[in-house]
């Protein structure tokens, strides 16, 4: 009644002019959307650290990498040139790319690698991302130290939904190896060996003060103003470790992670897994004086890789006499304190307003159970290193996931067979003890494939994640998603019962996360709508998981037109092998007539 009141009220004049400027406004925020430009020139470059000199893959010879700016709904064009000596492709962690899955990145799986000496362009495609992102190499373990951070503001016109920070800063991550560590890879998966552990974690690319040759060159320092909020934007960019990250006497302000927003969590420490990103409000009120920030490895299972906590400083200006050295956090977790490290989910909400919705799957048309576990290979005549003669891997569902040689988006578009197979499980053969401590010996031994998971487009996939113990490995697993990010709806420990555990799921507010820790003898939920077409990996973000198999693709057809279809293939993807033949190019130049194009043949 009171509406149409008010709106008798409004007159004839006055509405026709509210139209025009509502139509000015979406046009307007039509328009805004912009294109960026870079050029990557990936190459060697030496970094003394430790005391030793090492010659590493970089981006623009700095570690960490340039970081991209954009707004809300941009798109960047990103032209990689590789002047290295090794073929590389990059990915843009946690950015959607909607119906684009080729400009994604994982090498076998979206594209073939960029060999030296060639160029290609990726276009990313923000969307619905809003906060902080970030891009890694996505070939071996050259993301150790090929990677950088994406900060996407709000879309002009809009705001944070938290007062307006005076200053920010980007915080990444990082581990540090002093030997080459995609050649120490090579052997040891040649021999079915442990794989490369750090010998340092890095923030800002800098180990801090606790490390061999450490001196007030190896510290990142951040100069504060007494009074004034600044947003950290965090990145976990370590290759194979899950972090702690504390400032001394401040606690910080978790306000989004993975580019969503989030209900601001009032902590006094972090535990962020690799992959994860998280935008935390830092107000400078304490004693004007030098702070540590400290970084510290959290593991669930083994001995840490770096005993030594990494540290930068914190600096307050003015007139005072500084400590001679800073204070260091007390509120930094110990490397295994597992409370501190995986009770923090249980915290995390999304807005869920109306400036940032939410749409959670309530009806589930997939349900999915995916059992995340370690497991052993058989060498022939116990040919190798570990655990009687057998090489480690990882799994989902038993099966054991194998690169192909040429790249799973390609056979897909074009129909090309006996690259992958599309039965990669829904469930596992069978349900057992997951977490019992004395698993038998046939939960070992997996199934070695390239199997991949279909969807219809717009299904609604729910996945429980499983973590298990066998091989006495019960860890916790930080599981990534490319194309989508996913509510997590749920996380608790021992086995999953499908009978009580999903009555304390949360429908209403749930985190949307890209990246999420499976816990160690535990499981988690996530659902998403089957929504973006294409080719998308699903992996563990411990990088040694990742290498051992424990990964699988998600293969998400094409809805019935052409705007919930994957859009064309840009002019040329880089070839998978030089005898291989380019059928894309065969695809882009057929306007009516057969053209056939071979390469390198
Ligand atoms: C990288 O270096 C090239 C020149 O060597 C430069 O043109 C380009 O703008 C740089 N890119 C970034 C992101 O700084
Ligand atoms: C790195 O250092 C090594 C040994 O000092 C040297 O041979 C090499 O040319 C350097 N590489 C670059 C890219 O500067
Ligand atoms: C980039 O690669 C294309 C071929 O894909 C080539 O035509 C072009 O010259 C290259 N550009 C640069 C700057 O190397
Ligand atoms: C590492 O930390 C220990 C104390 O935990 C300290 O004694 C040692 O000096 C540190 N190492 C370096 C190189 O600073
Ligand atoms: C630090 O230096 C000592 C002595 O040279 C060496 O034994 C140790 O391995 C080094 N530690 C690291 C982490 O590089
Ligand atoms: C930080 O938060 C903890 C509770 O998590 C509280 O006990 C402590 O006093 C807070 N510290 C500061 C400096 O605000
Ligand atoms: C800093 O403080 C000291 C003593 O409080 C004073 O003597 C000095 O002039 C001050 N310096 C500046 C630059 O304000
Ligand atoms: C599963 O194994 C755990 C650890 O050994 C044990 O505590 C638990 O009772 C087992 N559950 C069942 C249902 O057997
Ligand atoms: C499992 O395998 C190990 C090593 O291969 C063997 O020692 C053990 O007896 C086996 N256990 C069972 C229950 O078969
Ligand atoms: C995993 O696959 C292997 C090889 O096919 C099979 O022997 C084993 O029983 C399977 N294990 C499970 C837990 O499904
Ligand atoms: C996808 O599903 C949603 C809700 O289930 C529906 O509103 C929408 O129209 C569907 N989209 C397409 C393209 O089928
Ligand atoms: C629940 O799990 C049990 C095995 O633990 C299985 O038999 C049953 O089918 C499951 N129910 C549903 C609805 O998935
Ligand atoms: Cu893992």
């Amino acid at each position: 009644m009171k509406k149409m009141m008010m709106g008798s009220l409004l007159s004839q004049s006055q509405m026709v002019l509210t139209r025009v400027l509502l139509l000015l406004l979406s046009f307007t925020s039509m328009v805004r959307a912009k294109d960026h430009f870079y050029d990557f020139m990936l190459k060697e470059t030496n970094f003394t650290k430790l005391c030793i000199t090492n010659s590493v893959l970089t981006v623009n010879g700095s570690f960490p990498g340039p970081t991209i700016h954009v707004r809300k709904g941009d798109t960047a064009f990103v032209n990689v040139h590789n002047q290295g000596d090794y073929g590389v492709t990059i990915h843009w962690h946690g950015v959607k790319q909607p119906r684009n899955p080729w400009s994604d990145g994982p090498e076998y799986i979206t594209q073939c690698s960029i060999a030296p000496g060639t160029n290609f362009t990726y276009k990313v495609i923000f969307s619905t991302e809003e906060g902080t992102l970030w891009w890694h190499a996505h070939s071996d373990w050259t993301q150790s130290t090929v990677h950088g951070a994406i900060v996407i503001l709000p879309a002009e016109g809009t705001t944070y939904p938290f007062p307006q920070p005076d200053e920010e800063q980007v915080i990444v991550l990082g581990s540090w190896f002093v030997f080459d560590v995609n050649k120490h890879l090579h052997y040891d998966l040649s021999v079915g060996g442990e794989l490369p552990g750090a010998q340092a974690y890095v923030i800002n690319g800098q180990p801090g003060a606790f490390f061999n040759c450490s001196n007030d060159e190896t510290t990142f320092r951040l100069s504060v103003d007494y009074g004034k909020t600044y947003l950290l934007r965090i990145i976990n960019a370590a290759v194979d470790s899950e972090l702690f990250f504390a400032i001394a006497e401040h606690n910080v302000t978790v306000v989004g992670m993975d580019g969503s927003y989030l209900k601001p969590i009032s902590t006094a420490n972090v535990a962020i897994s690799p992959g994860q990103t998280m935008n935390v409000l830092l107000t400078a009120n304490q004693p004007l004086g030098h702070y540590y920030m400290a970084a510290r490895q959290f593991i669930s299972i083994g001995l840490a890789d770096v005993e030594n906590a990494t540290t930068a400083v914190i600096e307050y200006r003015g007139n005072y006499t500084a400590p001679s050295t800073p204070i260091f956090p007390s509120n930094l977790p110990s490397h295994r304190d597992i409370e501190a490290g995986n009770g923090f989910l249980s915290r995390l909400r999304s807005l869920a307003n109306k400036e940032h919705p939410i749409s959670v799957p309530q009806n589930i048309s997939h349900p999915m159970f995916v059992v995340v576990s370690e497991k052993e290979i058989v060498c022939p005549n116990r040919s190798c290193v570990s655990l009687d003669g057998n090489r480690l891997s990882s799994a989902m569902n038993n099966i054991t996931f194998q690169n192909p040689t040429t790249d799973i988006l390609l056979a897909y578009y074009r129909d090309i067979s006996g690259v992958y197979e599309t039965d990669f499980p829904d469930y596992p053969k069978w349900f057992y003890n997951f977490t019992s401590d004395d698993l038998p010996n046939n939960t070992v031994i997996p199934t070695i494939g390239t199997k991949v998971r279909m969807f219809n487009f717009n299904e609604t996939v729910e996945i429980v994640f499983q973590g298990t113990d066998v091989l006495a490995g019960a860890q916790n697993h930080p599981v990534h998603m490319h194309g989508y990010s996913y509510y997590v709806v749920g996380s608790g420990l021992g086995n999953f019962n499908n009978e009580t555990d999903p009555k304390s799921y949360n429908l209403v507010d749930p985190p949307e996360l890209n990246t999420v820790r499976v816990p160690k003898n535990g499981w988690v939920t996530v659902r998403f709508t089957a929504n973006n077409p294409g080719v998308w990996l699903w992996h563990c973000h411990l990088i040694r998981h990742q290498t051992w198999g424990m990964k699988t693709v998600f293969i998400v057809q094409n809805g019935d037109t052409p705007e919930t279809s994957i859009l064309d293939p840009p002019p040329s993807m880089p070839s998978c092998k030089s005898s291989f033949v380019n059928y894309i190019e065969e695809f882009k130049n057929s306007d009516g007539l057969q053209l056939v194009r071979m390469r390198g043949m």
